[in-house]
């Protein structure tokens, strides 16, 4: 599994999800699931070509992985938009914050879970 981390100067994209029931509502980082033989940056560009309909420009990955199951962990790349305006093509909505609406979200226990180990990290890149 695959993430984006889509960042501009001092803001970051995140994404509502629709599904599962437990985590429907809350924020993440949009991505999805490397199919057999794609490495998770070509995996990356088009989760987020067919998520959010951009295409991106994939940078270095955050330090934390997350496993998701025994057999499935999830890494987060930084990605750059080149082209597209951000549209929630299979997600409730999309939303731009900065650091503090970042902290804010973070404490009020709107994301989801596993994306929780990357806000350090995210912080740190979008700064005060
Ligand atoms: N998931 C958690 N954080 C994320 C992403 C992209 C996915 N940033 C979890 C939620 C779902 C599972 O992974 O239960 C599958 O995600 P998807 O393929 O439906 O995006
Ligand atoms: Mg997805």
């Amino acid at each position: 599994m695959v993430a984006g981390a889509v960042l501009e100067p001092g803001r970051l994209l995140l994404a509502q999800r629709r599904y599962p029931p437990e985590v429907a509502g809350k924020w993440e980082l949009p991505g999805g699931k490397a199919e057999p033989g794609e490495s998770p940056e070509a995996a990356l560009r088009r989760e987020l070509a067919e998520e959010i309909g951009v295409s991106v420009t994939v940078g270095a990955a955050l330090r934390e992985s997350v496993a998701l199951r025994d057999d499935l962990m999830m890494i987060a790349l930084r990605a750059r938009i080149e082209a597209g305006v951000p549209h929630p093509a299979e997600h409730e909505a999309l939303q731009w914050v900065d650091a503090a609406q970042l902290r804010a979200m973070l404490d009020a226990g709107r994301l989801v879970p596993a994306d929780t180990v990357w806000v350090p990290e995210l912080l740190a890149d979008l700064g005060p």
